[in-house]
């Protein structure tokens, strides 16, 4: 389903309600960088956020070092930021526990 992209309002008070994430590509996207103990408990997160994702049928870019991992959320549908990105950051930190 293609979302309307989050505006004004709406996109401030969706922003505010997230902890650690930033606005990047000129607001089109949000970013956080998880740090974990090891790759293990990396990839442990990214497996877990995997299966959130294609349940949502909603997607991150991401990159893994070791035990990082940067994530880039946007709605390439939408061509911006959209509910569906809150909503998979929220879900992506609840499952980073300690490391969100
Ligand atoms: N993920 C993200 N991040 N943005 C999208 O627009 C998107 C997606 N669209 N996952 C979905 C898949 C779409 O391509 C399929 C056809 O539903």
């Amino acid at each position: 389903m293609r979302l309307a992209k989050l505006e004004g309002d709406a996109r401030a008070g969706a922003l505010k309600t997230l902890k650690g994430w930033t606005e990047a590509r000129d607001g089109a996207a949000i970013a956080k960088t998880y740090k974990f103990k090891d790759f293990i408990e990396a990839f442990g997160f990214m497996s877990s956020a995997a299966i959130i994702a294609q349940a949502m049928d909603h997607h991150p870019e991401w990159f893994n070092v070791y035990n990082k991992v940067e994530v880039t959320l946007t709605t390439h549908d939408s061509g911006g930021l959209t509910q569906n990105d809150i909503d998979l950051a929220r879900a992506m930190d609840e499952r980073a526990g300690a490391a969100a």
